[in-house]
């Protein structure tokens, strides 16, 4: 696991060499890939008003909709639509709470948002 995670680490950093796009914005980075956990973190900890970014530095068309999307009485806080090879989508920030999302090409792809009010204590959530 821990070595699956440095690849593609170092495939993101590639993918973006000579693009200022990561500092512009102190952004939460998630990436996507084709293989388990699919979502690196799979579950990430931000803090509340934090933009989240996801990356697609797979040859796959993936997306990131947050579960609520296919639910009738709740609100679709997230939705990137289809993102491409190379592409990336960002939320702005998220108030307190769990926001489990998946892809929609691939239900097998499956992540979970624990935003929080300040990452130093730990979540009641
Ligand atoms: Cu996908």
């Amino acid at each position: 696991m821990n070595r699956v995670r440095v690849m593609a680490i170092a495939l993101a950093i590639g993918s973006t060499a000579g693009g200022p796009a990561l500092d512009l914005f102190p952004a939460t980075q998630i990436l996507m890939e084709n293989g388990s956990p699919y979502y690196v973190p799979d579950t990430a900890t931000v803090v509340s008003g934090t933009p989240i970014r996801w990356d697609n530095p797979t040859p796959t068309h993936h997306t990131v909709t947050h579960n609520d999307c296919a639910k009738e009485d709740h609100p679709c806080l997230f939705d990137s639509g289809t993102v491409a090879p190379g592409g990336h989508f960002t939320v702005p920030g998220l108030s307190k709470g769990r926001y489990p999302y998946h892809c929609g090409i691939h239900p097998i792809m499956r992540g979970q948002l624990v935003v929080t009010d300040d990452l130093s204590t730990p979540s009641q959530l």
